[in-house]
């Protein structure tokens, strides 16, 4: 097993969590951070027991308070582009992981930690978690994927009200504006998460992972080719055993057993 020295990895029932591990500097995403979760994005992909990713931070204060504002402060401007694109490319790895990915978000998720929330399937907070797009502030603009991600979420006029006032927003009013899909209690986060994973988990594997990339590559399509991509997936499950089981225990009336083929 990979040893990580910025987060750690950990897997039980199916459901693998990666938590990013610099609790002193509210698990600012350095580069080394960066590179650890690319490596533990792909264990977790190859991993066929692994049915469900769960992201979130050490500690209760933050989730991820952004890029290391230290590390990033004397890049010039190459540096800065090769920086933005390693965070690009790790987070769009995260957002077309096989497995379906659930932030739970403990405190401040500002700047590249909202980032990185954004690039997971769905978002679940504690009443204490508090989003921000604070990159304007600094003299940026986002660059892991906020000016992209953030609107196709929660649509042009509030991502832009967010990015250009740099302003935080609570749980309540993340959940009001579908940036957070569920709010709970700061003590309850993770066991609420994993009730989610578990719900998922009881599903076909191969309709899940289906339906994650009908709706990814859907969203990148126009709808006549996002629709002929949904027939495509959807036709090729009827060759799969799962597709068999799951209305095979409908019609007998018991719970489909799934084998992953
Ligand atoms: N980077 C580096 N260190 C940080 C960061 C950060 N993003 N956030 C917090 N820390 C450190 C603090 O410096 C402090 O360290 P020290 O004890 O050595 O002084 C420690 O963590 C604790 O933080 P605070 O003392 O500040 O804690 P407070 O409770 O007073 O405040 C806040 C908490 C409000 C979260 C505050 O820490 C804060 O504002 N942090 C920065 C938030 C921010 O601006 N994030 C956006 C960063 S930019 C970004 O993410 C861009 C992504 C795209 C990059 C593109 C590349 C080109």
């Amino acid at each position: 097993m990979t040893e990580y020295n910025t987060l750690t990895l950990e897997k039980a029932e199916g459901i693998a969590t990666l938590t990013i591990n610099r609790p002193k500097m509210l698990n600012a995403l350095s580069q080394e951070v960066l590179e650890e979760v690319s490596v533990a994005l792909d264990e977790v992909e190859k991993d066929g027991a692994i049915r469900v990713l769960i992201v979130t931070g050490s500690g209760t204060k933050a989730f991820v308070a952004g890029a290391d504002i230290k590390e990033m402060k004397e890049k010039n401007a190459v540096e800065g582009t090769i920086f933005s694109s390693l965070g690009n490319a790790v987070f769009s790895k995260l957002e077309q992981l096989r497995q379906p990915t659930i932030a739970a978000v403990n405190g401040f998720a500002l700047g590249g930690g909202c980032e990185l929330a954004l690039a997971c399937d769905i978002r679940i907070g504690a009443e204490n978690a508090k989003f921000g797009q604070p990159e304007v502030g600094l003299g940026i603009i986002p660059g892991f994927g906020g000016t992209q991600r953030l609107p196709r979420l929660v649509g042009t006029g509030k991502a832009k009200e967010l990015i250009y006032t740099g302003a935080n927003v609570a749980a309540a009013e993340a959940y009001r504006i579908g940036l957070l899909n569920k709010v709970v209690a700061v003590e309850d986060l993770l066991e609420e998460t994993k009730a989610m994973a578990e719900k998922i988990i009881k599903n076909s594997p191969l309709g899940v992972e289906g339906s994650k990339k009908s709706i990814n590559q859907g969203m990148q399509m126009s709808i006549q080719q996002g629709l002929a991509l949904e027939s495509e997936v959807f036709g090729a499950l009827f060759a799969t055993e799962d597709q068999k089981e799951g209305m095979t225990a409908f019609v007998e009336k018991r719970n489909a057993q799934f084998e992953n083929k």
